[in-house]
């Protein structure tokens, strides 16, 4: 008998029809090493116009000549369209969110936006995010790029080879070759768009808490910031400030005066941020809802019926962000909103989350009836993975219109590949411990490494109660990443720097207090990423791409090119041989700054201590230089107002720091480079790196300084030197906490 008359014959067509078919189909250049590749049964309209790019990819014209050994097969089986790609052995990074090591290889995620409290579910591999994305770096350092232009539910594989499955039709893949990272970078964010330049107030130190209430409490908190001299720019209302969860209102009696509040907010220098969650309580009456109905602005389901599903405010409708209608309608809701003084806004939510079990959203059948771009009616399989990505832009364009003249700020929880274009994000609920503050690390770097520079975790932790200690670890290693935010959730203690102890709330200080003092270098890095797509917080390897053993190191980071951080709860950090002196920024270790490096051949602007952007100034600029091996440094300066658009049309400043060394002299210069924005009087010193700390130069006003170079010798950079501490996780309680028992309820 023949083992095809065993198959029961119902199996026979099926088996058939997912036969391992597959092939390429059209391949074509892009521009000199970025090729698309489509499988034989693309069909466009599937997939385009793609989420991912800022325009529709055009074929160069030049024949595809193959300068890449990274080839896409494809092949389609049970009705699965997957691609594979043999890497070699290059390391892999990428994939945006994902708990994981910073090397990826070996490692596998569901790409499908999930509400995943502490990387619970699925132990991290789904996330709020998803980024069909990978970076590979070769043994030589050059570098390729893989991106799967795919909306739909996929998962991705990089174990031994890189693989994406998806449960949506065939789709193409576009390859970038370079010779490094920072190119692969620089291309994608060409291709998939750039971070716009946010208000300089988004990069101070942001005090959060699911939620500060009523508004007494906000305002109190703000004079509290204030007294106990803890620099800030930001205070955030999560959705308590709402009227029963109800989005764009507020809480009559908890919040009966929003304009009263942020004026107050305002004039002790504080910007305010309001979450606005994608769910519209269906209630009767409420203004949202009925408009939302009249306007026809709901996600449907299958039936064509308006869906409704649960999340806080109870039964919930959705705006379809895939229509323009809805969009504008969106837009517009935030007019009076903002009028009450609102600076900013925080999506969350919008996996979107519903809460029909844990990580749950809404059916994959509903209906989303399209049109932005040209996005064609398709259902939620497709659409769920830019849902949050369509909502913030929906929401940037709506922030835009009510303060035209003011940059937005928008922070959301879900996103997609390329929606660096319209949000900040941060990485969702973590947990206050010692793994999950480790975590992070590698966390934001791979997302820094998939096109979203500004980027961090709550900071302290969001479930749990918070240590003292832990606190005192995480603020001195977190305040450096881009997006710097104490936030913590309802059931927790106070976890403010002065909740603690006096020690916790110095040691805190301290930490903030760095970040305002290296406030200018942070801002040229931001208005760097803005133009080049660079990460603000990168690898130890961006150092040097061909050093090999750099590649698995995540630890220690890098802010920009010239600075590192190495917390101190570090183990055997593997830090670059040579070229990096340590150097301090306090006279008294207090045993959790982190350290810092400063690379050789780095001029690194800073500024006094201050306590808030509105107070930010430069007309005292201490540049610490680390001279190179011929007495060099150079370094970079971005100025602007720090809000609006006048950088647009040449109110700005960029300089260069260029230091040279001279028969025993360090000289510094301020060169402007470019911009119109002039600056009449400054003052500048050199802070010297060397052995005895940093050495100072006398003040001078203008565009130069000199001193005698100091003679002491520079303390290499060597982890054998350093002293770390090292952390158990021991504190943890196994008593389940208010927030577990509200999930479970839900889940229940
Ligand atoms: O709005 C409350 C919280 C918020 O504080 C947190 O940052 C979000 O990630 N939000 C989730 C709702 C659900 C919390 C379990």
């Amino acid at each position: 008998m023949k083992i095809i008359n065993l198959i029961p014959a119902v199996l026979l067509p099926l088996i058939c029809a997912c036969s391992f078919r597959g092939g390429e189909g059209r391949v074509f250049e892009v521009q000199p090493g970025v090729t698309v590749y489509e499988p034989e049964d693309y069909d466009a309209s599937q997939h385009s116009p793609s989420p991912i790019f800022i325009e529709e990819l055009q074929p160069s014209g030049r024949e595809a000549t193959s300068v890449s050994d990274i080839r896409p097969r494809f092949s389609s089986a049970f009705g699965k369209n997957s691609v594979s790609i043999d890497v070699g052995d290059a390391d892999l990074y990428g994939g945006g969110e994902v708990r994981s090591d910073l090397r990826r290889n070996g490692d596998s995620q569901t790409l499908w936006n999930t509400e995943n409290p502490t990387g619970l579910l699925d132990n991290g591999k789904r996330m709020y995010q998803s980024h069909p994305w990978v970076l590979g770096v070769r043994k030589d350092g050059s570098a390729f790029g893989i991106i799967a232009d795919n909306t739909w539910r996929s998962k991705l594989s990089l174990r031994g080879r890189v693989r994406f499955k998806s449960e949506g039709p065939a789709f193409r893949v576009v390859i970038i070759e370079k010779d490094s990272p920072q190119e692969v970078l620089g291309t994608l964010a060409e291709l998939s768009g750039k971070m716009q330049l946010p208000p300089l107030w988004a990069l101070g130190y942001q005090q959060c808490r699911f939620s500060y209430y009523p508004q007494e409490r906000v305002a109190g908190l703000a004079d509290t910031l204030r007294e106990h001299r803890i620099p800030c720019d930001v205070i955030w209302m999560d959705i308590h400030y709402m009227d029963k969860y109800k989005i764009f209102t507020f809480d009559p009696s908890y919040f009966p005066d929003p304009k009263g509040l942020n004026d107050y907010l305002h004039k002790q220098n504080f910007k305010s941020v309001y979450m606005i969650d994608p769910g519209v309580k269906a209630e009767e009456g409420y203004f949202v809802n009925e408009q939302g109905l009249e306007c026809d602005c709901f996600v449907r389901d299958a039936t064509g019926g308006i869906y409704s599903g649960k999340v806080w405010p109870g039964e919930c409708h959705f705006p379809d962000f895939t229509s323009p209608d809805v969009c504008s309608w969106w837009s517009g809701l935030y007019k009076d909103f903002m009028a009450t003084g609102i600076d900013g806004v925080w999506n969350d939510m919008n996996e979107p989350s519903v809460f029909v079990d844990f990580g749950g959203t809404m059916p994959d059948d509903n209906v989303h009836r399209g049109g932005v771009n040209g996005l064609p009616e398709a259902t939620h399989l497709r659409y769920h993975n830019i849902y949050g990505y369509l909502m913030v832009k929906a929401s940037r364009e709506g922030i835009m219109a009510a303060n035209p003249h003011k940059r937005p700020f928008v922070l959301s929880r879900a996103n997609f590949l390329g929606g660096q274009r319209y949000a900040a994000s941060w990485t969702g609920d973590n947990f206050s411990d010692y793994s999950q503050m480790k975590e992070a690390v590698p966390m934001c770097i791979n997302i820094g490494l998939s096109g979203q520079p500004f980027i961090g975790p709550d900071l302290g932790g969001f479930m749990r109660d918070c240590t003292p200690e832990l606190m005192r670890h995480w603020m001195a290693s977190g305040i450096f990443f881009p997006f710097a935010r104490n936030h913590a959730s309802v059931e927790t203690i106070n976890q403010e720097p002065w909740a603690f102890d006096v020690q916790t709330e110095d040691i805190c200080r301290t930490a903030i207090e760095r970040r305002y003092r290296l406030l200018p270098y942070y801002y040229t890095l931001f208005e760097e990423a803005s133009r080049t797509g660079y990460p603000v917080m990168r690898p130890l390897f961006w150092s040097d791409s061909k050093d090999r053993s750099l590649r698995a190191e995540q630890q220690a980071y890098l802010i920009g090119n010239d600075l590192l951080v190495i917390p101190r709860w570090s183990e055997s950090p593997v830090l670059p041989k040579d070229g990096w002196n340590l150097f301090s920024m306090e006279e008294q270790d207090d045993g959790y700054q982190s350290y810092l490096a400063l690379r050789q051949g780095a001029a690194l602007p800073t500024v006094k201590v201050f306590q808030n952007t509105v107070e930010y100034n430069t007309d005292s600029l201490t540049v610490l230089v680390n001279t190179g091996r011929d007495g060099k440094a150079v370094g970079y300066l971005y100025e602007d107002d720090g809000d609006g658009y006048g950088y647009l049309s040449g109110d700005f400043a960029r300089y260069r720091i260029e230091v040279g060394t001279t028969l025993g002299t360090v000289t510094l210069n301020l060169v402007q480079m470019e911009g119109n924005r002039l600056k009449d009087k400054r003052f500048l010193r050199i802070g010297y790196v060397c052995d005895d700390g940093i050495i100072y130069s006398p003040w001078a006003e203008g565009t130069s300084v000199s001193m005698p170079e100091p003679q002491s010798p520079k303390t290499a950079l060597n982890a054998e030197n350093l002293e770390f501490v090292y952390l158990k996780n021991g504190s943890l309680s196994k008593k389940q906490t208010k927030m577990e028992l509200i999930l479970s309820n839900i889940v229940n």
